[in-house]
């Protein structure tokens, strides 16, 4: 505001006196000036990373990000007893990565269709309602017990996982963080290996009924075991996202899209270029397994 306050004076001084010799070099000077301010804004914003709010679909804008949707949509099933409508804690809509190449970070966000880890669908992801209850089911707190959200990622493009990044189906919340995948594409909340340290991975929140959806970092990101790229290159890698319990009695888990994965081109100069949907870039993902287990 005060620059536009000083500009504004500055017309007022070109339009009468631009026959001073003094002052129309130092008008010269504050133009420059102006329009260095304006070239520094437009790179900043440019720049701009996601801000976690725990909506990922408001912190990722189509415009801002790869994007992946889930080619099943909402497509977990659960047992007959629970109300029309009820939407499982464990149903994937769109994964999304933006890569900020200066940084060599790497911002993921995983959007839920209700909240994430709420097996059950009752509002709450660390309780266990009437209906599961029920059914002698449990929905733990904090991702406890045998839930697990992982992302799973083949650096190396050799259609081997090398890394999950997530909660495995033996620890909780507490424990999220980078591994070596050691298990089976179509079991990967028990395939974690070796933690890797210093883990560069760093989540923003327990998902809760006011922040749904799964978001974290990845730093040194192209230092990953398996890859082999330049931060201001384009790269890919291929990665599948699961989500699931194994005490929720009946309802399904999630596996966007299933265990082939899919490939996801970051474009040179990281999410600064234009975003293209992971699905554009490589056609033969939509062929890809769908993984979801509608067990009704
Ligand atoms: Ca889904
Ligand atoms: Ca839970
Ligand atoms: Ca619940
Ligand atoms: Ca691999």
């Amino acid at each position: 505001m005060m620059l536009f306050y000083l500009d504004l004076a500055l017309v007022y001084i070109r339009e009468g006196y631009m026959h001073n010799r003094n002052l129309r070099s130092a008008v010269r000077i504050w133009d420059c000036f102006i329009c260095l301010c304006s070239t520094l804004i437009i790179f900043s914003v440019a720049q701009a990373n996601p801000v976690f709010t725990g909506d990922a679909y408001v912190d990722f804008p189509a415009s801002f990000a790869v994007r992946f949707d889930d080619p099943g949509g909402m497509d977990v099933g659960l047992p007959h007893q629970f109300p029309a409508g009820t939407i499982v804690g464990w149903d994937v809509k769109t994964l999304y990565f933006y890569y900020n190449w200066s940084m060599d970070t790497m911002f993921v966000g995983v959007d839920f269709s209700g909240i994430a880890g709420d097996a059950d669908g009752d509002g709450d992801p660390g309780r266990t309602g009437l209906v599961l209850a029920s059914l002698g089911g449990f929905d733990e707190p904090d991702l406890g017990g045998t839930e697990s959200v992982v992302l799973l990622i083949d650096t190396n493009m050799d259609k081997k996982y090398e890394l999950a990044l997530g909660v495995n189906g033996t620890a909780n919340i507490s424990s999220f963080g980078t591994y070596n995948f050691v298990g089976k594409e179509y079991a990967p909340a028990f395939g974690f290996g070796k933690r890797l340290y210093p883990d560069p991975a760093s989540l923003y929140a327990n998902p809760s009924a006011s922040k749904p959806d799964i978001e974290f970092t990845i730093t040194h990101f192209s230092k990953l075991p398996g890859f082999s790229f330049s931060p201001s290159e384009s790269f890919s890698f291929r990665t599948t996202l699961f989500a699931g319990s194994l005490a929720d009695m009946g309802i399904g888990d999630d596996l966007v899209p299933g265990p082939a994965g899919t490939v996801i081109t970051i474009p040179s100069g990281g999410g600064d270029a234009d975003s293209r949907s992971a699905s554009e870039n490589d056609p033969s993902s939509q062929s890809s397994l769908n993984g979801s287990e509608g067990r009704v």
